[in-house]
């Protein structure tokens, strides 16, 4: 998977040399570290997933090189922090034509960068970036006689990114992977929804079941019941789930560094109500004429534009605005209550890497490309614009799809999205974890 990309790199590259670095260790607290993941292009690009690190490919005419500096073997350290690939491993296990312990990047630089006209870099303002344009600098400086030096800088994300829209077979694999676990683990958090439980010990169901599965978290899991759910990202869930409230649930896991990402509103008694499902309605019809739009051809402003139109018709028979459709459309009035976008795209990142728009309009959607569509509907407890009976009330209808070539696939489609669906499935026996302890 590694090599495949790395060659796709390359054709899209040219001629020239780039240049990739992986992060170091983030300090938690005293002594702790976060759990390191990978940087995903460069994970992609390489394969490894040990943190300090720089990537080298360069490639003059057929000739085509890849180097990888990484951490050096040490015993010592390695009982204490595990096992490391080290210059040898990264030549075995990675494939790179050469490997170097990263203290010698710094001075291998300077000769590395000569003899390429072009030069790939982050331009983020990170510590690469500035190492990379001292030595070009240096070299510049040092220029007696006319031989190839970068005059052209690329940011390499940018063409990574590119690259990264469209995936392959193997990638789509894991993340029908991924959608395949989340599914399980909403099916089980379903099962354990009702009064009493607290948003964080539902929380807590997504990364178990995602684990005793094989995966992982790919972000932060949002349980957010009644008015919470007006948060749009509401993390902290240390609420307690009420009786005739709705709770909303955004998570997703991750297989092999791809994400899954849905979300589900469901009533935390195991009944929606007449003015819950009312509401409940008008997004799913959002949703549906959204997943409708997205196919090879259009773009995510036109999936998004399918969403606003039925919000806004909603809306409007809801008597929640007056008026006349296509006025209110163009008044952008269903933002104060859907005031994000319905899309984004995801794969190895959970909002994944590219661009939008590009210099001459929108992206157009192409086969194997993955968005998510999320429509919402968030009526604050004090907005006094919303009739009472509506207030306090979030809802958000999140599926993951995939455009095919002759329109699209929804990879989440099994999880219960229906009221009558969401309702029944609420009744089903738990499967992986027996109860959740009641509270005190
Ligand atoms: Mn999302």
């Amino acid at each position: 998977m590694h090599a495949e990309f790395r060659a796709r790199f390359f054709e899209a590259m040219g001629d020239g040399i780039a240049l990739l670095a992986a992060p170091g260790e983030v300090l938690r607290n005293n002594d702790t570290e976060y759990r390191y993941r990978p940087e995903s292009a460069f994970w992609q690009l390489t394969g490894l997933d040990e943190p300090d690190a720089v990537a080298v490919l360069w490639r003059r005419g057929r000739e085509r090189r890849f180097l990888l500096f990484v951490r050096p073997r040490d015993p010592q350290l390695e009982m204490w922090s595990g096992r490391r690939l080290g210059p040898e491993g990264a030549r075995r296990e990675l494939g790179a034509q050469e490997a170097h312990p990263l203290a010698e990047f710094s001075t291998r630089l300077d000769d590395l960068l000569k003899g390429h006209t072009r030069l790939f870099l982050p331009l983020d303002g990170g510590a690469l970036q500035g190492q990379a344009l001292g030595a070009l600098n240096r070299l510049l400086r040092r220029r007696k006689q006319p031989g190839a030096l970068p005059e052209e800088l690329r940011d390499v994300k940018r063409v990574l990114a590119e690259l990264r829209l469209r995936k392959t077979p193997p990638e789509l694999a894991r993340m029908e992977h991924a959608s395949r676990i989340t599914g399980e683990a909403f099916r089980e958090v379903f099962r354990h929804t009702r009064p009493g439980v607290a948003e964080y010990q539902l929380r807590a169901v997504f990364p178990y079941i995602y684990g005793v599965l094989g995966g992982d978290w790919a972000f932060e899991t949002i349980v957010a019941a009644g008015a919470n759910a007006c948060t749009l990202h509401y993390v902290s869930c240390r609420d307690t789930l009420q009786d005739g409230q709705l709770v909303l649930f955004d998570a997703g896991a991750e297989l092999d560094y791809y994400a899954a990402d849905v979300t589900r509103t469901i009533p935390v008694n195991g009944r929606f109500s007449k003015d819950q499902e009312l509401l409940y309605r008008l997004v799913l019809k959002a949703h549906q004429a959204a997943v409708a739009a997205a196919g090879p051809g259009v773009s995510v402003d036109d999936v998004h534009a399918a969403a606003l139109r039925e919000t806004t018709e909603g809306l409007l028979q809801l008597g929640l605005l007056k008026g006349r459709l296509e006025t209110n459309l163009k008044k952008q009035a269903y933002k104060r209550w859907f005031p994000h976008g319905t899309s984004h795209w995801l794969g190895l990142d959970v909002h994944d890497a590219g661009d939008y728009a590009l210099d001459h309009g929108p992206r157009l959607l192409e086969e194997g490309m993955v968005i998510t569509v999320e429509p919402g509907l968030y009526l604050p407890a004090a907005d006094r614009k919303v009739p009472e009976r509506f207030r306090g009330i979030g809802i958000r209808i999140e599926d993951d799809v995939l455009i095919t070539a002759d329109g699209r696939r929804v990879l989440t489609e099994g999880i219960p999205r229906e009221p009558r669906e969401i309702e029944a499935a609420m009744q089903t026996r738990p499967k992986y974890l027996k109860a959740l302890p009641g509270l005190k």
